[in-house]
């Protein structure tokens, strides 16, 4: 029996909207995985910039139609970290916006050291501040969310320990003042034999919907020649995000096209973001094999619907939703 799964989100035919020959000078080789949002009607992307001395930079690129970006002339001016913490490579950033501060959760990296959750404050894009390292150990993906959950604020992330293949699951942690975290939970985990089963981490800014919370992350799957990244929906309580209420079973995106299966790291789409728009739609500017950003959309309504597998803690995921199974042959 053939089943055909069509994943929810469409790309842009024009994609990619981003590539390294995009920025003014040949200072990068590869440009992927950017932070997203939509100010007064211009959209920012904070984007990785892998450049020739082999660590990672953001530089900003900018667009009045949400299609065709242009990169500043120069990357960022990013702030000073503490001296016991050098610093020298800032990635996957999460933009949240909470009132007139924009918070920029990004993976702070140390030659030798690791990686930790790094903090930053900008309100145009201009100035950034920095506010703190905010891990002890090892972890990524961090994801503030846009809202005070119970008077803290609140961040998804992905401890990882020790080895960079350690167990990867998703936990939540709370904080008074974006400095102090705690309150740790397990909040997700990978499953078995989808294409979410080696490793997941949180990626968009989670979307505020009747049901609760709406987020986008990656799940990782392996086959003979690596990693496979694809991304996936799930709905979170309101109160408790450690709740998950539903899952998608399938990608509702997964590495298809030439520029998402080969470059720099084969078989990856990776978001860091989505930006909702008044008609109801859903832009993801995902990073394509860590080599250039693609631009794919979908409609909220769509991606809630598609979110349709009961989730149970540690007991693993009832299968029998073929939510996005569209034609069986
Ligand atoms: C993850 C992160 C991402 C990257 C992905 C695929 O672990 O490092 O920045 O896009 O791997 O290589």
């Amino acid at each position: 029996m053939q089943k055909d799964i069509v994943p929810v989100f469409k790309r842009y035919p024009q994609n990619p909207i981003l590539t390294p020959a995009d920025l003014p000078f040949s200072a990068g080789y590869y440009v992927f995985n950017p932070g997203a949002v939509k100010i007064n009607g211009e959209y920012i992307l904070l984007v990785d910039v892998f450049h020739m001395e082999g660590s990672i930079c953001f530089w900003l690129a900018r667009s009045r139609n949400g299609y065709d970006f242009k990169f500043d002339p120069q990357p960022v001016k990013w702030p000073e970290p503490p001296s016991w913490w050098p610093e020298n490579g800032c990635y996957d950033p999460r933009i949240t916006q909470i009132g007139d501060d924009f918070f920029i959760m990004y993976g702070s990296h140390v030659n030798d050291l690791g990686t930790r959750l790094g903090i930053v404050k900008t309100r145009d894009f201009a100035e950034f501040e920095f506010i703190s390292i905010a891990s002890e150990i090892n972890n990524r993906n961090g994801v503030l969310f846009p809202e005070k959950i119970n008077g803290m604020f609140c961040r998804m992330e992905r401890p990882f320990g020790g080895g960079e293949h350690s167990p990867c699951d998703m936990w939540l942690s709370y904080s008074p003042d974006l400095i102090h975290w705690g309150q740790s939970r397990p909040m997700m985990q990978s499953r078995s034999g989808h294409f979410d089963g080696l490793k997941i981490g949180g990626g968009s800014v989670p979307i505020r919907v009747d049901e609760g919370w709406l987020i986008i992350y990656h799940g990782v799957t392996t086959c003979c020649s690596g990693s496979i990244y694809s991304l996936f929906t799930a709905i979170l309580d309101a109160d408790d995000p450690t709740k998950i209420l539903k899952r998608s079973k399938y990608p509702v995106l997964f590495p298809q096209m030439p520029y998402e299966t080969s470059g720099r790291v084969l078989n990856v789409v990776f978001t860091c973001n989505s930006i909702l728009e008044p008609d109801g739609m859903v832009k993801i500017y995902y990073g394509a094999a860590d080599s250039c950003i693609g631009l794919a959309e979908a409609s909220l309504k769509e991606l809630i619907a598609s979110t349709k597998t009961p989730y149970h803690f540690m007991t693993g995921v009832e299968d029998r939703y073929d939510s996005q199974i569209l034609a069986m042959a």
